[in-house]
């Protein structure tokens, strides 16, 4: 059994105090543990199950439920602070939120570690296995979502008076499973058990009004045009514990039903079936997360989940505003709202339509309180993920929303044929409609010009998306365009899930780093400090253990902790190239064939990340590392020395579990793609050295780090962009011996003995469509920064030296810095401390 911590070491001698604790949250004398306590009386009034019988599910139930009575006074309390108050209150729209698991994160932030381990011993709980019963909340694809998570942790830990707005989804990220090196999907049914962590409010639903109805036919989902209808949206609560416990902000998400329950009539009429397929119509919008994290498929449903998040917010925020003040006017001031990459956008005619139709404001009026509540955060550069919705779709079913849409293009069109005279071309490409073909609505365009900020995710991000992605748009607002580069929670990310590493920090610079990440460039001077290299040493040998031993207990598979950890985990697209991954691992495995005899380190290489299920050619990816896998797994000459490892199912709580683990992290997209990156942030925060492009937030990264304690290689984004025109994979193929030989390896079927054939498509990518995301160019270069980075680890000293520069070094990657400067520069928003 793994003995992970799972509660922080850093409790402050006034933590320790917990009767003060919870009476500060307003807990009087009620207790925690004991036969009158909070655990014992959830565990028999919950379940009316005798205490003795109870299974360790309801133990993690009646554990968590007593947790969110804790923090339930702070909560309310919160709330009442803002309405008291009454100041400017961010919104924080998102169509994702991957929270992962709530419990042992709530405990720490709220400091009550101590209660929490006394109460389990008391009890004879076994907390470890207790919190292994929560499921992660999965209610994200990738970076987007976990982003949005993080946001919530560092807006309430800076006491901002904001909430997130999503949807509950009752099946989040599919479960993967690998068969014979395929991955298999499965829904995920996370709420099949009770959630102690939500605050269902039917009191506070709000009405969306559509103009068509939907239809379940045969299993798909259909539209009845022009029969209106209104849909329930149902506020799902969960609470978001601020470091320290003092702020309690919410996560609203929203639930779709039919608004009559069922229809009566038909139902006494003896039509139950009908009656009960509206609303079962009605449910099935919030049913289900997309997993495609960058093609925008052509969905009505998708749409429909879209508006339903923007309607439901809109009118619940508004509701909101109304309730404390008087003068519409004042709605820019005390509103700021803040749309996670377009899937949001609808925000900006349906604020419209409530300024314009329910509050009764002009149009112009209308139009500078819109452009000046939303702002808009852009995500990615893949022209495939710009999202653009047939203009036929919003005249079925938002006749409005397009009628307003019109007005807004029309206005624009004046502006910039004002600005711009003569130049038809000019607006067609800025115009808020595609024409030519199906009419779409440009969803980026239409947020750009209903804003007044539009940022993206990291200074190179931010920069191409101004001169080439939205290049028309910027010269027309160039003062609406800035970059805010991407952060992570240090909370979850470093004292949650590296106890160990945490602990050591602490002990050289106090515990201060906790709140202001930028404390840890303290650490600098002490990686010549002897004794502290030992300790972050063996710091990070424990996370490896540790991994090592879960690892064997979950899947019974073995790795050696003093072998490499060398890591890349995140969503499975050939610009992230896994590929270009599993061809260096190809190559060093040809080399040890060759050249038995020759010194390497022991290296074991894992993969972890998910292939949207159309998405042919990276389910191929998976399958290719799984067969890698099993092949190096079978040859002798390798054993003891190479290991590839692909982890199903990569989630939060996994990712939490691997990076403090790993040694190396892998960053290695076509420069130019990787819009920022997160993963590469948390890998630099746990010690671990980055080999990677020129791309994204790790190059940032290492200007903090030091390029000299960084392994950067490859084209830049200028030379992919610059190259295209004459690249050729085959120059590499045929004047690069050991390229040429990985590749004739793959396509002799050597990893593919009884699938013939079965790569023939990655020869096609590869090679014969002429390599698009530039893998063979990169190739080379990879395996020389690689030999450097081997170098390096032969020389333990200074491989610890350069983690402890690139952990010292990490300060700015902080979720805390990037949301006070969303709060300085867009929102302009102020700290509201409760009490
Ligand atoms: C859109 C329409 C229909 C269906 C799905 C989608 C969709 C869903 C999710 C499109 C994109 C996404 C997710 C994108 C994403 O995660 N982007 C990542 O955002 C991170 C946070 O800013 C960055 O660090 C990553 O670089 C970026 O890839």
């Amino acid at each position: 059994m793994s003995t992970r911590r799972i509660v922080p070491m850093e409790t402050t001698a006034e933590q320790q105090d917990v009767s003060r604790l919870l009476k500060q949250y307003g807990c009087g004398p009620i207790q925690f543990a004991g036969t009158d306590g909070l655990y014992d009386r959830h565990l028999l009034f919950d379940n009316v199950k005798d205490l003795d019988t109870v299974g360790v599910r309801q133990q993690y139930e009646a554990f968590a439920r007593s947790v969110r009575d804790v923090l339930s006074q702070r909560w309310l309390l919160t709330e009442k602070t803002y309405e008291r108050e009454n100041p400017k209150r961010v919104y924080y729209l998102s169509m994702e939120f991957l929270l992962g698991r709530s419990l042992a994160n709530n405990v720490m932030n709220l400091g009550l570690d101590p209660l929490v381990s006394q109460a389990a011993k008391q009890n004879k709980v076994d907390l470890l296995s207790l919190l292994e019963q929560e499921p992660d909340a999965g209610l994200g694809n990738g970076g987007l979502g976990r982003l949005a998570a993080c946001f919530l942790d560092s807006l309430a830990t800076l006491q901002l008076p904001a909430m997130g707005y999503g949807l509950q989804y009752e099946y989040g990220m599919f479960k993967q499973s690998i068969e014979d090196g395929w991955q298999h999907e499965q829904g995920d049914n996370w709420l099949r058990h009770p959630d102690p962590w939500e605050v269902i409010r039917p009191g506070e639903a709000v009405e969306v009004k559509l103009n068509c109805s939907f239809r379940l036919h045969g299993g798909t989902f259909q539209l009845v045009r022009g029969q209106a209808s209104t849909l329930l949206g149902i506020p799902h609560d969960r609470p978001v514990v601020a470091y320290g416990g003092n702020t309690v902000n919410t996560l609203r998400l929203w639930s779709a039903s039919a608004s009559n329950y069922f229809d009566f009539q038909e139902f006494s009429s003896g039509a139950f079936a009908e009656a009960l397929a509206d609303t079962l119509a009605a449910e099935s919008l919030t049913r289900v997360l997309y997993p495609d994290d960058s093609t925008s498929e052509g969905q009505v449903l998708r749409f429909l989940q879209e508006y339903f998040l923007v309607a439901c917010s809109l009118a619940d925020l508004v509701r909101r505003f109304r309730r404390a003040n008087t003068e519409w006017v004042t709605f820019a001031d005390k509103v700021a709202i803040q749309l996670n990459d377009t899937h949001p956008a609808m925000s900006v005619p349906e604020l419209m339509r409530i300024l314009l139709d329910e509050a009764h404001l002009g149009w112009d009026q209308a139009w500078d309180l819109t452009q000046r509540a939303l702002a808009y955060t852009n995500h990615t550069l893949l022209p495939e993920a710009l999202e653009k919705w047939p203009l036929d779709w919003f005249e079925a079913i938002i006749p409005r929303n397009l009628e307003i849409i019109f007005e807004i293009n029309r206005r624009f069109h004046l502006d910039v044929q004002g600005r711009i005279p003569g130049d038809r071309q000019y607006f067609e490409r800025v115009s808020l409609i595609e024409e030519g073909g199906q009419r779409k609505i440009r969803m980026a365009n239409l947020a750009i010009v209903g804003s007044h900020s539009t940022n993206g995710v990291a200074g190179i991000h931010s920069e191409l998306l101004r001169t080439t992605t939205v290049r028309e748009l910027a010269e027309l607002f160039p003062e609406r365009f800035n970059n805010k580069t991407n952060g992570v929670t240090p909370r979850r990310w470093l004292l949650l899930a590296n106890p160990a590493l945490a602990h050591v920090i602490t002990e050289a610079i106090g515990n201060t780093w906790i709140r202001d990440l930028d404390q840890l460039k303290r650490l600098k001077p002490l990686a010549e400090d002897k004794g502290f290299r030992d300790s972050f040493q063996e710091a990070k040998r424990k996370a490896k253990s540790q991994f090592a031993d879960w690892l064997k207990t979950q899947s019974g598979q073995v790795v050696d902790p003093d072998s490499i950890f060398d890591s890349q985990v995140k969503r499975i697209h050939e610009y992230k190239r896994q590929l270009l991954n599993a061809l260096r691992v190809v190559l060093l495995y040809n080399r040890l064939r060759e050249k038995p005899d020759i010194e390497m380190e022991p290296r074991t290489f894992f993969f972890a990340g998910k292939a949207a299920p159309a998405y042919q050619l990276a389910k191929l990816i998976i399958k290719f590392i799984n067969n890698l896998a099993g092949t190096i797994d079978g040859d002798p000459i390798v054993r003891g020395r190479l290991k590839v490892l692909f982890l199903t199912d990569y989630c939060v709580s996994l990712a939490e579990r691997l990076i403090p683990a790993s040694d190396v992290s892998n960053q290695i997209s076509t420069a130019g793609y990787e819009a920022s990156g997160t993963s590469n942030m948390k890998f630099m925060m746990n010690g671990a050295l980055t080999i990677g492009t020129r791309d994204g937030a790790t190059i940032e990264m290492a200007e903090e780090a030091g390029e000299d304690n960084f392994f950067l290689f490859g084209l830049t984004a200028d030379q992919v962009a610059s190259n295209r025109a004459w690249y050729s994979p085959y120059w590499h193929y045929e004047h690069e011996p050991e390229t040429r030989a990985a590749l004739d390896l793959i396509f002799s079927d050597y990893f593919s003995r009884n699938e013939p054939h079965v790569f023939e498509p990655l020869r096609d990518v590869l090679l014969t469509h002429g390599d698009f995301y530039m893998h063979l160019a990169d190739l080379k270069p990879y395996l020389e920064a690689d030999r450097r980075m081997m170098d390096l680890y032969a020389r333990p000293d200074d491989w610890v030296r350069k983690t402890i520069l690139n952990v010292a070094g990490s300060g700015k990657f902080s979720s805390d810095r990037t949301i006070r400067e969303y709060a300085s520069e867009i929102w302009n928003a102020k700290p509201c401390p409760v009490e």
